[in-house]
């Protein structure tokens, strides 16, 4: 099963990856594990783009594929984050200046099965617009993605409102992206950075771990 996914995602199959997608929930396979194959697929695609066997516009319809799986009622119905299995809130969004997504969704639907409700704020998203989101969502997590290089002073400029605004030990930060590594989290302020999505999807869980523990000793 997870070989034929792969194949099918890396070779832009749209109707063949869906069908796929859905035998393998029938069979019983966990979404955790579907998204892992769907995941690797995407990463092929990536270098078959970096050898230029492929476009961006493939890369583009890969990351079409990607979202309409996750968006496939079998599956949803499988991730679906309820009150009583919700682990945590975590905002997202691709920051000011940034168009790109495929990165972020990918993320999101990680965290998602992880257990996260996701409040996803879209692409090229003004300071403004999330601090108004801050106030009225009430997250735990903010989560950033960015790809291009100016975006790291778009995310720094948000820690530095938060920080500005005395409200930034309310929020745990991770951000993504291919410009970020660990330099870029430390320029930015953020508490992690990652471009694997498990690694930062674990991090995520392990903040929510450490709050319920606060918690629970009152502090
Ligand atoms: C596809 C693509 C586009 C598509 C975007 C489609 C979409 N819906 O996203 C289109 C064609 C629209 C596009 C536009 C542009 N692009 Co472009 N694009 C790419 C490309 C080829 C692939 C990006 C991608 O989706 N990769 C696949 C995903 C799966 O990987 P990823 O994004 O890195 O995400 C992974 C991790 O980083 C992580 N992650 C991502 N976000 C987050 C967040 C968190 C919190 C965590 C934990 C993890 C995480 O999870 C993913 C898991 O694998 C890259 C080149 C490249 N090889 O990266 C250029 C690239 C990013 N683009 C680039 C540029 C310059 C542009 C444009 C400015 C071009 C132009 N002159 O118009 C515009 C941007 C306009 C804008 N306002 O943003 C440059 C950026 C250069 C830089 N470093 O500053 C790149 C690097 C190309 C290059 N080499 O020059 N682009």
């Amino acid at each position: 099963m997870k070989h034929s996914i792969v194949r099918s995602i890396e070779g832009l199959y749209e109707d063949r990856t869906l069908e796929l997608v859905r035998i393998a929930i029938r069979k019983g396979f966990k979404p955790i594990e579907i998204l892992k194959w769907l995941q690797i697929g995407m990463e092929r695609v990536g270098k078959l783009y970096e050898t230029s066997d492929y476009f961006i516009a493939d890369l583009i319809f890969a990351g079409i594929i990607f979202q309409e799986v996750m968006e496939l009622d079998e599956l949803e119905a499988l991730s679906k984050v309820t009150s009583k299995n919700k682990i945590g809130k975590l905002m997202l969004f691709s920051v000011f200046g940034d168009c790109h997504d495929i990165g972020k969704n990918i993320f999101g639907s990680f965290a998602k099965t992880a257990g996260f409700e996701i409040i996803d704020l879209g692409t090229d998203v003004p300071l403004n617009k999330v601090m108004d989101a801050l106030k009225t969502m009430k997250p735990d997590i903010i989560g950033m993605s960015g790809m291009q290089q100016e975006t790291v002073y778009e995310m720094r400029a948000l820690v530095c409102e938060l920080v500005t605004r005395n409200i930034r030990d309310d929020y745990r930060i991770i951000i993504g992206g291919t410009v970020v590594d660990d330099k870029t989290g430390q320029i930015v302020g953020a508490d992690y950075a990652a471009k694997d999505v498990t690694k930062g999807v674990e991090k995520c869980k392990i903040w929510m771990q450490e709050k319920a523990s606060q918690k629970n000793n009152g502090k």
